[in-house]
């Protein structure tokens, strides 16, 4: 199966973001804690030009805290970038990043003359979710595809930051298709346009090489499967997803190991590690 994304006007979309990044001070790159090389947009490197960068390694809560640490110093070795681990769900976390924010602008940050931040990132990786954080209250819709990028509107934060209402959106880059499964098995592409038996297997390879421990816990396994196929065997068993005959429903089996996976409830679990390059410039 190959995965494909929207391709959607991505030249204007790029065109009209860059134009935003101009009048603003520092992006907020949103990515997924459990893959931040994935959830990213290469080319933002390009677009924010010498503009100081935060990439925010969401959903912490589910990732790997050792594999984000090493994220972290992956990251902040790049020229202007700083990159900081975070909940978006929890008002707490957004106290280092306004502190960031503030830090890396020392021209601004008081009344009158505001940082500029603006959010962005790929879908479902939590820009609406931190913006309403950030704001204290709900501004951006949760779980939405975001609006056109030039109908931003500044919110005042009260702490010395204006941020935009709407966050400029990104999308991931599908040629690179590892990490395309890798987005599916996150959550972040639409299940109408997933195949849970092919993500579901591939995540499973992924898990039995990178997290046995954690998998014989949740199917109270004794023994290690041997192959993703049989992982979704016994997953299929313990949860009684049994098509006619006895037999193990593979696709209902699939489903319900990656609802799991991505609810968390195998354990904080990340999805790749650095070092992983970029993808050679067309
Ligand atoms: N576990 C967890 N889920 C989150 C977090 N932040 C956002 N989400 C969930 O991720 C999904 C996508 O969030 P949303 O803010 O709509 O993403 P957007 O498409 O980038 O605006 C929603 O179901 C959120 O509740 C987080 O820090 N942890
Ligand atoms: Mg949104």
């Amino acid at each position: 199966m190959t995965i494909q994304w929207y391709p959607g006007h991505m030249g204007k979309a790029l065109e009209q973001l860059e134009e935003l990044i101009k009048r603003i001070d520092v992006v907020i790159e949103v990515l997924d804690a459990r893959l931040p090389f994935s959830s990213s947009n290469h080319k933002l490197a390009e677009l924010r030009r010498n503009k100081p960068l935060i990439k925010v390694l969401n959903k912490h809560d589910l990732a790997d805290p050792a594999v984000t640490k090493a994220w972290v110093r992956d990251f902040e070795r790049q020229t202007g970038v700083r990159a900081l681990p975070l909940s978006a769900r929890k008002h707490a976390d957004t106290k280092p990043l306004i502190r960031l924010c503030l830090g890396l602008v020392p021209k601004r940050g008081r009344p009158g003359f505001p940082v500029r931040a603006m959010v962005v990132g790929i879908p479902n990786v939590g820009k609406s979710t931190l913006i309403n954080t950030l704001a204290g209250k709900s501004i951006a819709k949760v779980g939405d595809r975001p609006a056109v990028t030039t109908a931003t509107q500044q919110i005042d934060l009260r702490n010395g930051i204006v941020l935009s209402d709407t966050p400029g959106l990104l999308w991931p880059d599908m040629s690179d298709q590892e990490g395309a499964y890798r987005l599916a098995a996150s959550g972040a592409i639409g299940d109408n346009a997933l195949d849970y038996t092919s993500v579901g297997l591939f995540a499973g390879e992924y898990l039995l090489g990178r997290y046995p421990e954690l998998l014989k816990q949740r199917y109270g396994l004794s023994e290690l499967p041997e192959s993703p196929h049989d992982l979704m065997l016994a997953v299929g068993r313990r949860r009684g997803m049994l098509a006619a005959g006895g037999v193990v429903d593979l696709h209902r089996a699939s489903e319900a190991f990656l609802r799991e996976l991505r609810a968390g409830k195998i354990g904080r679990i990340s999805l790749e590690e650095p070092p992983l390059d970029p993808p050679v410039a067309e």
